[in-house]
């Protein structure tokens, strides 16, 4: 039985092997990321048991997503193949404008249609998700489509009674600018009304249903116009906990009437992509394992610089020997 279900799409990345612009890019290189499975390869790896729900296509890069989980130690077992649809791809641009240096790598999505995009409520009943302590989901899967939304929703649904039984649900914020415009203007084709596609109301209302929820100062700002992690905090509150990560700078988390804030590892950034991710798994590796919050944001540090050190979506976790060793560090020497 997994401690954690993460729950999301996950695609087949293809990326240049060096930092130059994907347009002169001849050769790409095939590697897997989702933001969901990113927290479960990261769960996985720090010693966690983790498994991924979700769905893929009958095709070579659905294989290849069930291939590279298994072998980072996340139990695919409950995913489902879906004989019709794509598994989705997405392509990385390392250089996307002239002189863009680390940090600004761009994305493009080729998921429209796919089949974790056909996820649906029904999906919420699936008995793997009952026996877990905790079941992370994302912002992302909110902008897929409709039933993914709804999907959302109903796992979200009946967190109102915070006591009733039932594994945590912990939630990613993870707001995707390029997922909501697409969402917007099929909707716009099919000549519905918008509102469920705004990222502002549908994100904030999930979030504050979750019981853990991490969410970035920039994109809550660009989301709500909240820029002050207590503001932020506060408009979250109806969540037990909030993580409010701040890059570079350092994460703070709300939780049980105490407010704990825990500087960033200084780090060499490589790229980016999957360094919230990795954050998550190693604050959740602290709830599951019942530390305290200065813990639980070390953990996710140490994590989140992993990733930031590495072009893949997911990295190689720090040893458990390297973790205790650095949550045992003074506060003055830690960062
Ligand atoms: O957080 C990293 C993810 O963004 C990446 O692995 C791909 O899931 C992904 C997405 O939708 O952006």
């Amino acid at each position: 039985v997994a401690d954690v279900v993460c729950v999301g799409e996950t695609m087949a990345v293809l990326s240049p092997p060096d930092t130059g612009p994907l347009a002169e890019q001849s050769l790409l290189s095939m590697a897997v990321g989702g933001a969901e499975s990113n927290v479960a390869c990261g769960l996985a790896g720090l010693g966690r048991r983790a498994a991924w729900l979700s769905r893929v296509g009958d095709d070579p890069f659905g294989r290849r997503v069930l291939a590279e989980l298994t072998a980072r130690g996340v139990d695919v077992s409950a995913v489902e193949t879906d004989p019709a649809r794509p598994t989705g791809v997405y392509f990385k641009d390392p250089a996307p404008d002239p002189g863009s240096g680390p940090g600004h790598t761009r994305t493009y999505y080729y998921r429209g249609g796919s089949a974790a995009s056909a996820m649906g409520p029904d999906l919420a009943h699936h008995p793997a998700l009952r026996r877990a302590r905790i079941v992370h989901l994302s912002g992302v899967a909110a902008a897929l489509s409709d039933s993914c939304a709804r999907l959302l929703e109903t796992l979200l649904a009946g967190r109102d009674d915070r006591a009733a039984p039932g594994p945590l649900i912990s939630f990613d914020v993870n707001h995707r600018p390029a997922l909501w415009r697409h969402a917007r203007h099929e909707r716009h084709e099919r000549h519905e009304r918008h509102e469920g596609a705004d990222a502002a109301r549908t994100l904030l209302a999930l979030a504050r249903a979750a019981d853990i929820v991490f969410v970035g100062r920039d994109e809550a700002e660009e989301l709500w116009g909240t820029a002050r992690p207590d503001d932020i905090a506060e408009l979250l509150a109806p969540a037990p906990a909030v993580v409010v990560k701040d890059a570079e700078h350092g994460a703070t988390s709300y939780a049980g009437g105490l407010r704990t804030f825990v500087p960033s590892l200084p780090t060499k950034v490589v790229e980016p992509v999957g360094a919230g991710d990795a954050f998550a798994a190693g604050y959740l590796t602290g709830v599951l394992e019942d530390r305290d919050e200065r813990s639980r944001l070390r953990l996710g540090h140490l994590a989140a610089a992993a990733a930031l050190r590495t072009r893949d979506d997911v990295p190689v976790m720090p040893s458990r020997t390297e973790t205790d060793r650095c949550l045992a560090l003074d506060e003055d020497v830690w960062a």
